[in-house]
Protein backbone atom coordinates (compact mmCIF):
# COMPACT_ATOMS: atom_id res chain seq x y z
CA UNK A 1 0.00 0.00 0.00
CA UNK A 2 1.74 3.33 -1.45
CA UNK A 3 2.14 5.98 1.20
CA UNK A 4 -0.36 8.84 1.67
CA UNK A 5 2.31 11.03 1.75
CA UNK A 6 5.85 11.20 0.08
CA UNK A 7 6.91 13.72 2.77
CA UNK A 8 5.88 15.00 5.98
CA UNK A 9 7.60 17.99 7.08
CA UNK A 10 7.02 18.01 10.53
CA UNK A 11 6.78 20.25 13.41
CA UNK A 12 7.37 23.49 12.39
CA UNK A 13 6.51 27.54 12.52
CA UNK A 14 4.54 27.50 8.98
CA UNK A 15 4.00 30.59 7.84
CA UNK A 16 1.24 30.83 5.14
CA UNK A 17 -1.13 33.34 3.16
CA UNK A 18 -3.76 32.86 6.36
CA UNK A 19 -1.19 33.62 9.39
CA UNK A 20 1.27 31.27 11.39
CA UNK A 21 0.31 28.25 12.49
CA UNK A 22 2.23 25.60 14.21
CA UNK A 23 1.50 22.43 12.23
CA UNK A 24 3.04 19.55 9.72
CA UNK A 25 2.94 19.54 5.99
CA UNK A 26 1.85 16.95 4.09
CA UNK A 27 3.80 16.46 0.44
CA UNK A 28 2.67 14.45 -2.38
CA UNK A 29 3.66 14.34 -6.33
CA UNK A 30 5.67 17.44 -5.33
CA UNK A 31 2.39 19.39 -4.48
CA UNK A 32 1.53 20.18 -0.68
CA UNK A 33 -1.60 17.87 0.04
CA UNK A 34 -2.20 18.54 3.94
CA UNK A 35 -1.30 20.92 6.36
CA UNK A 36 -2.09 19.81 9.83
CA UNK A 37 -0.83 19.24 13.20
CA UNK A 38 0.14 15.78 13.80
CA UNK A 39 -0.27 14.15 10.12
CA UNK A 40 2.47 11.44 10.78
CA UNK A 41 0.27 10.12 13.35
CA UNK A 42 -2.38 9.43 10.58
CA UNK A 43 -2.56 6.15 9.37
CA UNK A 44 0.35 4.87 6.84
CA UNK A 45 2.90 7.20 7.32
CA UNK A 46 4.95 9.31 4.77
CA UNK A 47 8.51 7.65 3.12
CA UNK A 48 10.36 10.49 4.16
CA UNK A 49 9.97 12.90 7.43
CA UNK A 50 11.67 15.83 7.73
CA UNK A 51 11.35 17.46 11.44
CA UNK A 52 10.96 21.51 11.29
CA UNK A 53 11.25 21.54 15.57
CA UNK A 54 12.07 25.13 16.19
CA UNK A 55 12.33 25.83 12.51
CA UNK A 56 10.05 28.48 10.40
CA UNK A 57 9.01 26.63 7.32
CA UNK A 58 8.30 29.84 4.70
CA UNK A 59 7.27 29.58 1.03
CA UNK A 60 10.93 28.74 -1.01
CA UNK A 61 11.81 32.26 -2.62
CA UNK A 62 10.76 34.33 -5.80
CA UNK A 63 13.19 36.12 -6.88
CA UNK A 64 11.52 38.48 -9.95
CA UNK A 65 14.54 40.11 -10.87
CA UNK A 66 17.88 38.35 -12.01
CA UNK A 67 20.65 38.74 -14.95
CA UNK A 68 21.28 34.94 -16.15
CA UNK A 69 23.98 33.88 -18.55
CA UNK A 70 22.78 37.91 -19.97
CA UNK A 71 24.99 40.20 -22.05
CA UNK A 72 25.11 43.59 -20.22
CA UNK A 73 24.10 47.09 -22.03
CA UNK A 74 27.63 47.35 -22.89
CA UNK A 75 28.38 44.00 -24.45
CA UNK A 76 29.63 41.83 -21.14
CA UNK A 77 28.33 38.37 -21.05
CA UNK A 78 27.36 38.27 -17.47
CA UNK A 79 29.74 35.88 -15.06
CA UNK A 80 26.70 33.07 -14.35
CA UNK A 81 25.17 30.31 -16.27
CA UNK A 82 21.73 28.70 -15.51
CA UNK A 83 23.82 26.01 -13.20
CA UNK A 84 25.66 28.51 -11.12
CA UNK A 85 23.42 31.11 -10.46
CA UNK A 86 20.56 28.40 -9.75
CA UNK A 87 22.57 27.02 -7.52
CA UNK A 88 23.25 30.04 -5.40
CA UNK A 89 19.73 30.99 -5.48
CA UNK A 90 18.70 27.35 -3.70
CA UNK A 91 21.74 27.67 -1.48
CA UNK A 92 19.94 30.67 -0.01
CA UNK A 93 16.55 29.66 -0.05
CA UNK A 94 15.61 30.51 -3.26
CA UNK A 95 13.16 28.02 -5.58
CA UNK A 96 11.78 30.13 -8.18
CA UNK A 97 13.38 32.83 -10.68
CA UNK A 98 12.12 34.79 -13.33
CA UNK A 99 15.74 36.28 -15.24
CA UNK A 100 15.69 37.93 -18.88
CA UNK A 101 15.69 36.47 -22.35
CA UNK A 102 17.60 39.77 -23.63
CA UNK A 103 16.71 40.67 -27.33
CA UNK A 104 19.75 41.56 -29.23
CA UNK A 105 19.63 44.28 -31.84
CA UNK A 106 18.11 42.97 -35.58
CA UNK A 107 17.24 39.56 -33.19
CA UNK A 108 14.09 38.22 -33.92
CA UNK A 109 12.31 37.47 -30.46
CA UNK A 110 11.65 34.36 -31.03
CA UNK A 111 15.23 33.50 -31.91
CA UNK A 112 16.03 35.38 -28.34
CA UNK A 113 13.51 33.20 -26.45
CA UNK A 114 14.77 29.77 -28.17
CA UNK A 115 18.23 30.52 -27.51
CA UNK A 116 17.69 31.22 -23.29
CA UNK A 117 15.43 28.58 -23.03
CA UNK A 118 17.93 26.23 -24.70
CA UNK A 119 20.59 27.53 -21.43
CA UNK A 120 17.80 27.14 -18.90
CA UNK A 121 16.97 23.49 -19.75
CA UNK A 122 20.48 22.89 -19.83
CA UNK A 123 21.91 23.97 -16.24
CA UNK A 124 18.36 25.66 -14.50
CA UNK A 125 17.81 24.12 -11.50
CA UNK A 126 15.24 25.79 -9.70
CA UNK A 127 12.36 26.60 -11.70
CA UNK A 128 12.07 29.82 -13.89
CA UNK A 129 10.26 32.21 -16.30
CA UNK A 130 11.73 34.78 -18.42
CA UNK A 131 10.99 38.21 -18.81
CA UNK A 132 11.27 39.59 -22.63
CA UNK A 133 13.67 42.05 -22.69
CA UNK A 134 12.95 44.38 -25.76
CA UNK A 135 15.68 46.44 -27.38
CA UNK A 136 14.55 46.89 -30.84
CA UNK A 137 11.20 46.67 -32.35
CA UNK A 138 12.46 46.99 -36.10
CA UNK A 139 12.56 43.13 -36.61
CA UNK A 140 10.57 41.36 -38.80
CA UNK A 141 7.60 40.09 -37.64
CA UNK A 142 7.64 42.34 -34.35
CA UNK A 143 4.48 42.68 -33.66
CA UNK A 144 3.10 38.93 -34.46
CA UNK A 145 6.45 36.96 -32.77
CA UNK A 146 5.79 39.22 -29.43
CA UNK A 147 1.94 38.33 -29.56
CA UNK A 148 2.36 34.77 -30.11
CA UNK A 149 5.37 34.59 -27.36
CA UNK A 150 3.04 36.40 -24.74
CA UNK A 151 0.13 33.93 -25.43
CA UNK A 152 2.91 30.72 -24.83
CA UNK A 153 2.81 32.08 -21.58
CA UNK A 154 6.13 34.47 -21.19
CA UNK A 155 3.91 37.21 -19.55
CA UNK A 156 6.60 39.59 -18.78
CA UNK A 157 8.28 42.31 -20.58
CA UNK A 158 11.12 44.10 -20.06
CA UNK A 159 11.90 47.80 -21.37
CA UNK A 160 14.56 50.53 -20.66
CA UNK A 161 14.74 54.16 -20.93
CA UNK A 162 18.77 54.49 -20.83
CA UNK A 163 21.45 52.26 -20.83
CA UNK A 164 22.19 52.41 -24.72
CA UNK A 165 19.73 50.02 -24.90
CA UNK A 166 16.39 52.33 -24.81
CA UNK A 167 13.18 52.20 -26.33
CA UNK A 168 11.90 56.12 -27.73
CA UNK A 169 8.64 57.64 -25.93
CA UNK A 170 6.75 56.30 -28.94
CA UNK A 171 8.61 52.86 -29.12
CA UNK A 172 7.51 52.27 -25.13
CA UNK A 173 3.59 53.47 -25.72
CA UNK A 174 3.75 50.80 -28.48
CA UNK A 175 5.10 47.99 -26.45
CA UNK A 176 2.73 49.04 -24.17
CA UNK A 177 -0.28 48.59 -26.71
CA UNK A 178 1.15 45.48 -27.97
CA UNK A 179 1.10 44.19 -24.21
CA UNK A 180 -2.19 45.39 -23.25
CA UNK A 181 -3.50 43.24 -26.44
CA UNK A 182 -1.96 40.16 -25.45
CA UNK A 183 -2.17 40.26 -22.38
CA UNK A 184 1.40 41.22 -20.36
CA UNK A 185 3.05 43.35 -17.53
CA UNK A 186 5.43 45.50 -18.94
CA UNK A 187 8.46 46.31 -16.28
CA UNK A 188 10.76 49.30 -16.62
CA UNK A 189 14.44 50.69 -15.93
CA UNK A 190 13.05 54.05 -15.35
CA UNK A 191 16.11 56.25 -15.64
CA UNK A 192 16.41 59.44 -17.69
CA UNK A 193 19.22 59.08 -20.37
CA UNK A 194 19.59 62.68 -21.08
CA UNK A 195 19.94 63.83 -17.52
CA UNK A 196 22.58 60.56 -17.19
CA UNK A 197 24.28 61.59 -19.83
CA UNK A 198 24.57 65.15 -19.41
CA UNK A 199 25.82 64.45 -15.66
CA UNK A 200 28.04 61.86 -17.06
CA UNK A 201 29.76 64.09 -19.47
CA UNK A 202 30.02 66.68 -16.85
CA UNK A 203 31.95 63.90 -14.37
CA UNK A 204 34.25 62.94 -16.67
CA UNK A 205 35.04 66.77 -18.21
CA UNK A 206 35.96 67.62 -14.73
CA UNK A 207 38.57 64.05 -14.73
CA UNK A 208 36.31 62.49 -11.70
CA UNK A 209 35.72 58.95 -13.14
CA UNK A 210 36.36 56.86 -9.82
CA UNK A 211 33.51 54.37 -9.06
CA UNK A 212 31.86 56.58 -6.06
CA UNK A 213 31.51 59.16 -9.08
CA UNK A 214 29.11 56.89 -10.41
CA UNK A 215 26.48 57.59 -7.86
CA UNK A 216 26.66 60.80 -8.99
CA UNK A 217 26.49 60.35 -12.68
CA UNK A 218 22.53 58.83 -11.80
CA UNK A 219 21.57 61.16 -10.28
CA UNK A 220 18.15 60.81 -8.45
CA UNK A 221 16.25 63.40 -10.58
CA UNK A 222 16.96 60.74 -13.73
CA UNK A 223 14.94 58.08 -12.06
CA UNK A 224 12.49 60.57 -10.65
CA UNK A 225 11.67 61.74 -14.35
CA UNK A 226 11.20 58.18 -15.67
CA UNK A 227 9.10 56.57 -12.69
CA UNK A 228 6.74 59.74 -13.49
CA UNK A 229 6.65 59.24 -16.93
CA UNK A 230 5.98 55.48 -16.73
CA UNK A 231 3.35 56.10 -14.13
CA UNK A 232 1.86 58.21 -16.91
CA UNK A 233 1.95 56.38 -19.69
CA UNK A 234 0.56 53.19 -17.86
CA UNK A 235 -2.36 55.57 -16.62
CA UNK A 236 -3.05 56.96 -20.14
CA UNK A 237 -2.87 53.49 -21.98
CA UNK A 238 -4.56 51.51 -18.62
CA UNK A 239 -1.53 49.22 -18.80
CA UNK A 240 -0.02 47.35 -15.91
CA UNK A 241 3.36 48.32 -15.24
CA UNK A 242 6.02 47.02 -13.06
CA UNK A 243 8.62 49.78 -11.92
CA UNK A 244 12.20 48.35 -11.42
CA UNK A 245 14.11 48.81 -8.65
CA UNK A 246 13.08 52.02 -6.92
CA UNK A 247 15.96 53.76 -5.20
CA UNK A 248 15.05 56.84 -4.29
CA UNK A 249 12.12 58.16 -1.91
CA UNK A 250 10.90 60.71 -4.11
CA UNK A 251 10.56 57.80 -6.46
CA UNK A 252 8.14 55.22 -4.30
CA UNK A 253 6.52 58.74 -3.53
CA UNK A 254 5.26 59.07 -7.42
CA UNK A 255 4.25 55.81 -7.52
CA UNK A 256 1.96 55.37 -4.45
CA UNK A 257 0.28 58.92 -5.98
CA UNK A 258 -0.06 57.20 -9.30
CA UNK A 259 -1.42 54.24 -7.28
CA UNK A 260 -3.32 56.03 -5.18
CA UNK A 261 -5.40 57.70 -8.16
CA UNK A 262 -5.91 54.46 -9.73
CA UNK A 263 -3.01 53.96 -12.15
CA UNK A 264 -2.26 50.42 -12.76
CA UNK A 265 1.41 50.74 -11.14
CA UNK A 266 3.29 47.98 -9.32
CA UNK A 267 7.01 48.29 -7.83
CA UNK A 268 10.19 46.59 -6.53
CA UNK A 269 13.05 47.54 -4.63
CA UNK A 270 15.75 45.74 -4.25
CA UNK A 271 17.98 44.60 -0.53
CA UNK A 272 21.43 46.66 -1.56
CA UNK A 273 18.47 50.21 -1.80
CA UNK A 274 17.88 48.78 1.60
CA UNK A 275 20.89 48.24 3.71
CA UNK A 276 23.66 49.81 1.40
CA UNK A 277 24.08 53.35 0.76
CA UNK A 278 26.25 54.74 -1.93
CA UNK A 279 29.03 54.98 0.72
CA UNK A 280 30.41 51.55 -0.59
CA UNK A 281 31.27 52.94 -3.85
CA UNK A 282 34.11 55.06 -2.08
CA UNK A 283 36.96 52.54 -1.69
CA UNK A 284 40.69 52.91 -2.34
CA UNK A 285 41.43 52.40 -6.22
CA UNK A 286 38.77 50.09 -8.19
CA UNK A 287 37.52 48.61 -5.61
CA UNK A 288 34.29 50.23 -5.15
CA UNK A 289 33.40 48.87 -8.55
CA UNK A 290 32.49 45.67 -6.66
CA UNK A 291 29.38 47.47 -5.60
CA UNK A 292 28.39 49.51 -8.94
CA UNK A 293 24.60 49.47 -9.88
CA UNK A 294 22.25 51.65 -11.42
CA UNK A 295 20.59 52.90 -10.06
CA UNK A 296 23.29 53.66 -7.53
CA UNK A 297 22.72 53.19 -4.12
CA UNK A 298 21.40 56.02 -2.20
CA UNK A 299 21.46 57.84 1.09
CA UNK A 300 19.41 56.99 4.80
CA UNK A 301 16.71 58.84 4.36
CA UNK A 302 16.26 56.67 1.43
CA UNK A 303 16.31 53.47 2.94
CA UNK A 304 14.04 54.59 5.25
CA UNK A 305 11.37 55.79 2.99
CA UNK A 306 11.48 52.43 0.87
CA UNK A 307 10.57 50.33 4.46
CA UNK A 308 7.89 52.78 4.92
CA UNK A 309 6.65 52.20 1.37
CA UNK A 310 7.20 48.46 1.51
CA UNK A 311 5.00 48.66 4.78
CA UNK A 312 2.32 50.44 3.56
CA UNK A 313 1.79 48.30 0.39
CA UNK A 314 2.97 51.20 -2.10
CA UNK A 315 6.29 48.54 -3.05
CA UNK A 316 4.72 45.20 -2.87
CA UNK A 317 8.04 43.17 -3.59
CA UNK A 318 12.07 42.76 -2.89
CA UNK A 319 14.05 41.12 -5.89
CA UNK A 320 17.53 40.55 -6.22
CA UNK A 321 18.68 42.37 -9.47
CA UNK A 322 21.67 39.58 -9.41
CA UNK A 323 23.63 41.12 -12.40
CA UNK A 324 27.05 39.17 -11.83
CA UNK A 325 30.07 40.31 -12.94
CA UNK A 326 33.92 39.28 -11.15
CA UNK A 327 36.29 41.62 -9.57
CA UNK A 328 38.90 40.80 -13.00
CA UNK A 329 39.70 41.07 -16.17
CA UNK A 330 36.42 39.11 -17.31
CA UNK A 331 34.14 41.63 -15.03
CA UNK A 332 34.31 44.96 -13.71
CA UNK A 333 38.34 45.59 -14.80
CA UNK A 334 37.81 44.16 -18.46
CA UNK A 335 38.98 47.91 -19.89
CA UNK A 336 42.22 47.59 -17.32
CA UNK A 337 42.93 48.58 -13.93
CA UNK A 338 42.69 52.42 -14.44
CA UNK A 339 39.47 52.15 -16.52
CA UNK A 340 37.08 55.30 -15.78
CA UNK A 341 33.58 54.30 -14.22
CA UNK A 342 31.86 54.72 -17.42
CA UNK A 343 33.53 51.98 -18.44
CA UNK A 344 32.97 48.99 -15.81
CA UNK A 345 30.04 46.86 -15.91
CA UNK A 346 27.07 47.48 -13.63
CA UNK A 347 25.57 44.91 -10.80
CA UNK A 348 26.14 42.78 -7.98
CA UNK A 349 25.37 39.28 -7.15
CA UNK A 350 22.38 38.67 -4.86
CA UNK A 351 20.61 35.63 -5.46
CA UNK A 352 22.00 33.90 -2.63
CA UNK A 353 21.85 36.79 -0.40
CA UNK A 354 18.54 38.46 -0.71
CA UNK A 355 16.75 35.69 1.44
CA UNK A 356 19.43 35.21 4.44
CA UNK A 357 19.99 39.39 4.56
CA UNK A 358 15.98 40.04 4.91
CA UNK A 359 15.08 36.97 6.89
CA UNK A 360 17.78 38.41 9.61
CA UNK A 361 16.28 42.51 9.08
CA UNK A 362 12.80 41.17 9.07
CA UNK A 363 12.28 37.71 11.50
CA UNK A 364 15.56 38.15 13.71
CA UNK A 365 15.17 41.64 14.58
CA UNK A 366 11.64 42.08 13.34
CA UNK A 367 11.41 44.93 11.04
CA UNK A 368 7.87 44.00 9.57
CA UNK A 369 8.01 40.39 10.83
CA UNK A 370 7.37 36.59 9.25
CA UNK A 371 4.21 37.34 7.61
CA UNK A 372 5.57 40.33 5.41
CA UNK A 373 9.48 38.49 4.60
CA UNK A 374 6.80 35.29 3.18
CA UNK A 375 4.94 37.76 0.98
CA UNK A 376 7.24 40.36 -0.06
CA UNK A 377 10.11 37.94 -1.28
CA UNK A 378 7.43 34.82 -2.40
CA UNK A 379 3.98 35.29 -1.93
CA UNK A 380 3.67 39.24 -4.06
CA UNK A 381 6.02 38.22 -6.77
CA UNK A 382 4.44 34.76 -7.89
CA UNK A 383 0.81 36.53 -7.84
CA UNK A 384 2.38 39.33 -9.51
CA UNK A 385 3.96 37.50 -12.43
CA UNK A 386 1.67 34.66 -12.47
CA UNK A 387 3.39 32.02 -11.54
CA UNK A 388 0.81 29.76 -11.16
CA UNK A 389 1.51 27.17 -7.61
CA UNK A 390 4.17 29.05 -6.50
CA UNK A 391 4.69 31.82 -3.41
CA UNK A 392 2.20 30.13 -0.63
CA UNK A 393 2.62 27.28 1.45
CA UNK A 394 -1.59 25.84 0.82
CA UNK A 395 -2.90 22.84 -0.64
CA UNK A 396 -2.99 22.67 -4.18
CA UNK A 397 0.50 24.66 -4.48
CA UNK A 398 3.56 23.50 -5.18
CA UNK A 399 5.76 22.37 -2.63
CA UNK A 400 8.35 25.16 -2.83
CA UNK A 401 9.88 25.38 1.16
CA UNK A 402 12.29 26.68 2.62
CA UNK A 403 13.13 25.59 6.36
CA UNK A 404 14.89 28.10 8.39
CA UNK A 405 16.71 28.34 11.43
CA UNK A 406 16.40 31.02 13.75
CA UNK A 407 19.13 29.70 16.17
CA UNK A 408 21.78 29.88 13.48
CA UNK A 409 23.94 32.48 12.56
CA UNK A 410 27.24 33.19 10.04
CA UNK A 411 29.02 35.84 8.77
CA UNK A 412 29.48 36.31 5.23
CA UNK A 413 33.31 35.88 4.12
CA UNK A 414 34.72 37.11 1.43
CA UNK A 415 34.14 34.39 -1.09
CA UNK A 416 31.51 31.85 0.29
CA UNK A 417 28.65 32.17 -2.31
CA UNK A 418 28.15 29.26 -4.70
CA UNK A 419 27.57 31.67 -7.58
CA UNK A 420 30.59 32.27 -9.70
CA UNK A 421 31.82 35.77 -9.13
CA UNK A 422 34.07 35.18 -7.13
CA UNK A 423 33.25 38.19 -3.81
CA UNK A 424 30.76 38.55 -1.60
CA UNK A 425 29.52 41.70 -1.49
CA UNK A 426 28.01 41.55 1.93
CA UNK A 427 31.28 40.64 3.52
CA UNK A 428 31.64 40.73 6.92
CA UNK A 429 27.75 41.28 7.68
CA UNK A 430 26.66 38.51 10.60
CA UNK A 431 23.06 36.74 9.95
CA UNK A 432 20.98 35.77 12.16
CA UNK A 433 18.80 32.51 10.93
CA UNK A 434 19.89 30.51 8.10
CA UNK A 435 18.45 28.27 5.83
CA UNK A 436 18.98 24.58 6.48
CA UNK A 437 16.51 22.80 3.80
CA UNK A 438 15.13 23.95 0.59
CA UNK A 439 12.62 22.07 -1.05
CA UNK A 440 11.31 22.09 -5.06
CA UNK A 441 8.22 20.82 -5.76
CA UNK A 442 8.99 18.18 -2.81
CA UNK A 443 12.59 17.17 -3.55
CA UNK A 444 15.74 18.82 -1.27
CA UNK A 445 17.58 21.00 -3.13
CA UNK A 446 19.72 21.40 -0.14
CA UNK A 447 19.82 20.24 3.24
CA UNK A 448 22.26 21.60 6.04
CA UNK A 449 24.48 23.75 3.86
CA UNK A 450 24.82 20.52 1.49
CA UNK A 451 23.76 20.76 -2.14
CA UNK A 452 21.55 17.87 -4.01
CA UNK A 453 20.27 18.89 -7.40
CA UNK A 454 21.64 18.26 -10.86
CA UNK A 455 21.56 20.62 -14.09
CA UNK A 456 18.68 20.96 -15.89
CA UNK A 457 15.71 19.66 -12.76
CA UNK A 458 14.21 23.02 -12.98
CA UNK A 459 11.16 23.71 -14.95
CA UNK A 460 9.93 26.65 -17.19
CA UNK A 461 7.14 27.99 -15.40
CA UNK A 462 4.25 28.90 -18.15
CA UNK A 463 2.29 32.01 -17.15
CA UNK A 464 -1.06 31.50 -18.38
CA UNK A 465 -2.65 34.64 -16.82
CA UNK A 466 -1.51 37.75 -14.89
CA UNK A 467 -2.96 39.33 -11.96
CA UNK A 468 -2.10 42.30 -12.72
CA UNK A 469 -4.73 43.48 -15.39
CA UNK A 470 -5.97 46.54 -17.39
CA UNK A 471 -8.61 48.03 -15.06
CA UNK A 472 -10.64 48.47 -18.26
CA UNK A 473 -11.13 51.78 -18.42
CA UNK A 474 -13.48 52.79 -21.58
CA UNK A 475 -11.15 55.90 -22.34
CA UNK A 476 -7.89 53.62 -22.55
CA UNK A 477 -9.92 50.98 -24.18
CA UNK A 478 -10.52 53.54 -27.13
CA UNK A 479 -7.20 53.74 -28.04
CA UNK A 480 -7.04 50.63 -28.26
CA UNK A 481 -8.55 50.25 -32.04
CA UNK A 482 -8.11 46.63 -33.18
CA UNK A 483 -9.09 44.72 -30.36
N1 LIG B 1 21.29 47.59 -13.12
C1 LIG B 1 20.36 47.03 -13.86
O1 LIG B 1 19.37 47.66 -14.14
N2 LIG B 1 20.52 45.79 -14.31
C2 LIG B 1 21.67 45.06 -14.09
C3 LIG B 1 22.65 45.64 -13.23
C4 LIG B 1 22.41 46.98 -12.77
O2 LIG B 1 23.20 47.55 -12.07
ZN1 LIG C 1 17.53 47.80 -14.43
ZN1 LIG D 1 18.34 44.40 -13.60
Amino acid sequence: MSSKFDLIIAGGRVVTPDGVVDSDIGVKNGQIVAIKPQLSGEGPSATREISAKGHWVMPGGVDAHAHIEQMSGMGQMNADTFETATRSAAMGGTTSVISFAAQATGEPLAQTVEQYAKRAKRGAMIDHAFHLTITDVSVTNFAEDLGRLIRQGHRSLKIFTTYNIQLSDSEILEVMTQARKHGALVCVHAENDALIAHAKQKLLDAGKTDPKHHALSHPRMAEIEAIERMCRFAEFLDQPVMIFHVSTLEGAAIVGAARAHGAPVWAETCTHYLFMTDAVLDRPGLEGAKWMCSPPQRETKDQQALWKALDEGVLQLISSDHAPYRYDTTGKLSAGPNAGFHQIANGLPGLETRLPILFDAMVSNENLGPEAFAKLTATAPAELYGLPRKGRIEVGMDADITIWDPDKSQTYEPNDLHDNVGYNPWEGRKIQGWPVAVLLRGKLLMRNDEFFAQPGCGQWINRPKLATRPKGSPASDSWTFNE
